[in-house]
C-alpha cells in the first residue's frame, strides 16, 4: 500500500471510535482478488461539452476515474463567454493528452472495477462542437452533429447533455433537430436532460428555454460553486480538509500514477471542478437523484424554477444555504475520488471498494401517522470484506413533512421510525441510510426510504 495512513481524516476516527462502541461486528467474507462480476445494469448515457478552462481539465481527471459508471457517448469541445478559439483558448488537444494518461492506469483501472471503457473507445468519442466564438451555434460541427445522431437514435434516454461551458454547441444540435426532424421535438424532449454549470452564455436562455419548454434543464446556476475556485470559502470544516493540500497530496496527485499526477493543483490544493456536479449527479450512490432533481444527490439538489412554465429546475437550498446541497456530501465523494485514484496503482486486494447495499423491503413506503415503520439495510455487505458503519438520517429539505422525525437505532442496519401524530396524508419523509465501510480510505454508500404519509 502506498497510501499515507497516519494522516486519515480525523472526522472518520471519531465517527470510527465512536460507532465502534455500539455496532455489532459485520461478517468479514473472504476478500476477493478480482472485481465482482455483477449483474449488467444500465449505465446513464452521456455527452460532455467543454470549454477546456483550467477546471474543465481537472473535472476531465475525476471524470476518467468514473468512466465507468457511464456510457460516455461524447467528449465535446464547445465555448463559453471565457473561452473560444482564439481567446485564451487552451486548444482540443488537451483532452487526447489526458487520455493518453487514462491509457497508462486503465489496466490497473480494470483490475478494481468492471465496465472501464477502452482508451480507443473514448477517443473515438472525441468531437470538436461550435468554438468559433462565444454563443456561437449556426455552424454545422462534428461535435453538434454527435449530439444529434445520439438523440435521434433508436436507444432508450434519458441522455444527459452536461455543459461545462456554455451551451451552444448544445444549442445547435437541439435546432437542427428543431428544423431538420421537427417530428421528433417530442421524442427529444423526453429523451434529453441538460445539466448546465453556470450558464456560460445566452444560448439557453435565447434559444433553448423558449423553443424547448418540456426539455428537463437541471441550472447549477450557482450551486456548483462550492467545488469552483472559491471552495474555500463555501466549504466548512471538516469537509473542507479534504480539499487542502496535505490531503490533496496524501490521497490523489503523488504516487498515484500518470493521470491525477496530472492534476493541476493549487500549489498541491484542490483548485477548481466547477464543472464536476454535472457528471457527479449520474454515478449511482444509492441516493435515487436521478428520480427527480429535488431528491438531491452528489451533483446537487435543484428546485423548479417557474413550475408549469417550463421544466428548468434550478440550485435549491439545504438550511438556508444553497451550496450545502453539494457540499454536505463532500467526505464522502472526495474519499471515494481517493479510492479511485488508488485503483490507478494497486491491485484489487490492495484496494478499497465500496460497501454493496441491500434495502430489506421497498423503498417507498406508505405509512399512517403514529404508525412505526422499519428501515432495514442490515443485510448489506462489503466486497472487501470491511466493517460496516451505520447512520440513517432524515434528509429534512427533499421532503414534503418540514418537522423532525424520531429514529430509533439509527447507528444500525435496523432501524425504526415513527411518523410523527401531526404529519399530514400526503406528506413525504426520506430517510437516508448512509453506510461507511472501515477500508482506506473509508467509502460510503446510501440507501433512499420515501415515505408517503396515508389517512389513518
Ligand atoms: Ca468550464
Ligand atoms: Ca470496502
Amino acid at each position: 500500500m502506498r497510501l499515507h495512513e497516519c494522516c486519515f481524516f480525523p472526522l472518520m476516527v471519531l465517527f470510527t471510535m465512536t460507532a465502534s462502541a455500539q455496532a455489532p461486528p459485520a461478517a468479514k467474507p473472504k476478500p476477493a482478488a478480482m472485481p465482482p462480476q455483477q449483474a449488467e445494469r444500465a449505465r446513464p448515457r452521456v455527452i460532455v461539452t467543454t470549454d477546456g478552462e483550467i477546471d474543465d481539465r481537472c473535472s476531465m481527471i475525476r471524470f476518467l476515474l468514473y468512466a465507468n459508471e457511464f456510457e460516455v457517448e461524447g467528449l465535446i469541445n464547445s465555448s463559453s463567454r471565457f473561452h473560444w478559439l482564439g481567446q485564451t483558448w487552451s486548444g482540443v488537444e488537451w483532452i487526447n493528452a489526458q487520455l493518453s494518461m487514462y491509457d497508462r492506469v486503465y489496466a490497473n483501472l480494470r483490475k478494481n472495477a468492471n465496465g472501464f471503457p477502452t482508451p480507443e473507445e473514448l477517443r473515438g468519442r472525441l468531437y470538436v462542437g461550435n468554438i468559433a466564438n462565444v454563443g456561437e451555434m449556426e455552424r454545422d460541427t462534428p461535435g453538434a452533429d454527435r449530439i444529434v445522431r445520439v438523440l435521434l437514435d433508436d436507444r432508450p434516454g434519458p441522455v444527459y447533455l452536461q455543459a461545462w461551458g456554455g451551451t451552444n454547441t448544445i444549442a445547435k444540435a437541439l435546432h437542427t433537430i428543431q428544423t431538420q426532424y421537427p417530428q421528433q421535438m417530442d421524442k427529444v424532449s423526453q429523451k434529453a436532460i441538460v445539466y448546465i454549470i453556470l450558464d456560460q452564455d445566452d444560448t439557453f436562455r435565447k434559444y433553448i428555454e423558449p423553443n424547448w419548454p418540456r426539455l428537463q434543464v437541471l441550472g447549477s446556476f450557482r450551486q456548483f460553486g462550492a467545488l469552483a475556485y472559491a471552495w474555500a470559502r463555501l466549504i466548512p470544516l471538516p469537509h473542507r480538509t479534504l480539499f487542502e493540500r496535505p490531503w490533496m497530496e496524501g490521497y490523489i496527485t503523488v504516487d498515484r500514477g500518470p493521470l491525477t499526477g496530472a492534476y493541476e493543483s493549487d500549489n498541491g490544493a484542490f483548485r477548481s471542478e466547477g464543472d464536476s456536479p454535472s457528471f457527479m449527479h449520474q454515478i449511482e450512490v444509492g441516493l435515487r437523484s436521478l428520480e427527480n432533481p429535488g431528491y438531491g444527490g452528489w451533483g446537487g439538489r435543484f428546485a423548479p424554477e417557474k413550475p408549469g412554465v417550463n421544466n428548468v429546475w434550478r440550485d435549491a437550498e439545504d438550511d438556508g444555504d444553497v451550496y450545502k446541497p453539494i457540499w454536505r456530501w463532500a467526505t464522502a465523494f472526495q474519499n471515494d475520488f481517493a479510492a479511485r485514484a488508488a485503483w490507478c496503482v494497486n491491485s484489487y486486494r490492495d484496494s478499497n471498494h465500496a460497501p454493496v447495499l441491500t434495502l430489506a423491503g421497498p423503498a417507498d413506503v406508505e405509512a399512517a401517522a403514529g404508525s412505526a415503520v422499519t428501515l432495514d439495510v442490515s443485510g448489506s455487505g462489503d466486497p472487501d470484506g470491511n466493517r460496516l458503519y451505520y447512520s440513517w438520517w432524515q434528509y429534512r429539505e427533499p421532503g414534503t413533512y418540514k418537522g423532525t422525525v424520531a429514529i430509533r437505532d439509527a447507528d444500525r442496519g435496523l432501524a425504526t421510525v415513527v411518523i410523527p401524530a401531526d404529519a399530514k396524508p400526503g406528506d413525504t419523509i426520506h430517510l437516508i441510510a448512509e453506510v461507511t465501510d472501515d477500508g482506506k480510505p473509508p467509502l460510503t454508500r446510501y440507501a433512499r426510504v420515501i415515505v408517503t404519509v396515508r389517512a389513518k
